[in-house]
């Protein structure tokens, strides 16, 4: 009886596992890149991050076998122009949920190795100030993505 119970669990917590990457305290989801045209150099991706400790942390640096350099970018109006800025350290205040999108923060792959291709995934590397790392698996979405969906 034990054994049909944990055959039939097992399914449920692979789908689950494929969808969240967890630190201690920090969990990822819904994370999602655009695809990109041949011969560009730069590309963004976007996850939920979500901070389910007491504790604040920091995002203090990313990394990415696909491109040369990985940084957080904010997009912040300014003198009614969108800018872009780097943002070297982003706090995570204990229970926050801080969303990237290509409307606010992002993580920006500069020097792009090879065209990121619709469908496939690549792993990005998240560096926490207290020295840990997440490790996320990013999805690659359409030209045209605006937000994470995930077709099954
Ligand atoms: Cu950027």
């Amino acid at each position: 009886m034990l054994k049909k119970t944990l055959f039939t669990a097992l399914p449920l917590a692979l789908i689950l596992a494929s969808h969240c990457f967890a630190a201690d305290t920090l969990s990822v989801t819904q994370a999602w890149a655009r695809a990109t045209p041949p011969g560009a150099t730069t590309a963004a991706a976007y996850f939920t991050i979500k901070n389910n400790g007491a504790a604040a942390d920091s995002i203090v640096g990313a990394r990415t076998s696909v491109a040369d350099d990985a940084s957080v970018h904010e997009m912040k109006m300014a003198n009614g122009m969108m800018q872009m800025r780097a943002v070297p350290k982003l706090d995570i205040a204990p229970k926050a949920t801080v969303i990237f999108s290509p409307q606010g923060y992002h993580v920006m792959l500069t020097g792009l190795k090879a065209p990121l291709k619709e469908g496939s995934q690549f792993k990005l590397s998240l560096a926490l100030q207290g020295g840990g790392s997440i490790e996320v698996s990013i999805d690659v979405l359409g030209l045209g993505a605006t937000a994470y969906s995930h077709a099954h």
